[in-house]
């Protein structure tokens, strides 16, 4: 199978974390689907990358659909619990995670604009969406060991990949000061070789 993605994507990096996790063999093609020449609209109609391209030539999008795949497609290492409330959770987690993605990506692509041409008000709904979900991600984690509490699962990959985001690309927020349980989880995850492998690079 083919991951169709790049090396600064934090939704690619949550694939990327999943398929070294479960130890599942692949290729990584880079493709930036904001170049004209990309070929990412070809395999997802949305035009969003990752695509996770099956050896049957089916196409999977978005992150949250080839994490899953991923999890049921290889019995080791489970990532996501049996369909029960706990499972309900780990996806809320990612959900919250892939959204703190959206709001940063948000940011980063109105900051590209013509100073003059960038919304302040735009920019500054998207800050408060980071804000309150680091928030809520420290208050959540609270002092357990991962996420779900007792064991790794998904959520701290979501999470992981969120964070790494906007360390990389917004220094700035200081959350690691401010939540130190958040920075503790992302330093423990980047023990981890499938996350110090993966870690954003332009
Ligand atoms: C979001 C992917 C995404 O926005 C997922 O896979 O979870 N819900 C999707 N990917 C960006 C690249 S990046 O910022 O990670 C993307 O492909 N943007 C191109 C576009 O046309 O929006």
């Amino acid at each position: 199978m083919k991951l169709i993605g790049s090396l600064t994507s934090p939704y690619a990096r949550k694939a990327r974390v999943v398929l070294a996790e479960k130890k599942i063999e692949y290729d990584f093609v880079l493709d930036s689907p904001w170049s004209p020449d990309s070929l990412v609209p070809d395999l997802n109609p949305l035009g969003k990358i990752p695509v996770l391209v099956l050896d049957d030539d089916t196409p999977l999008f978005d992150s949250r659909v080839i994490v899953e795949y991923l999890d049921n497609v290889a019995p080791n290492n489970k990532l996501m619990p049996a369909p029960n409330r706990e499972r309900t959770e780990v996806k809320r987690w990612e959900a919250l995670a892939d959204g703190v993605c959206d709001a940063a990506v948000l940011i980063f692509l109105e900051r590209k604009r013509p100073a003059k041409a960038q919304d302040a008000a735009w920019i500054a709904r998207q800050e408060a969406k980071i804000e309150r979900s680091l928030a809520f991600m420290a208050e959540q984690l609270g002092e357990e060991s991962w996420c779900m509490g007792t064991h790794f699962s998904l959520a701290d990959i979501a999470v992981g990949c969120a964070l790494g985001y906007l360390a990389f690309r917004f220094p700035q927020i200081d959350w690691r000061e401010r939540h130190a349980n958040l920075a503790r989880l992302y330093d423990k995850l980047l023990q981890r070789p499938a996350f110090a492998e993966t870690a954003p690079q332009e």
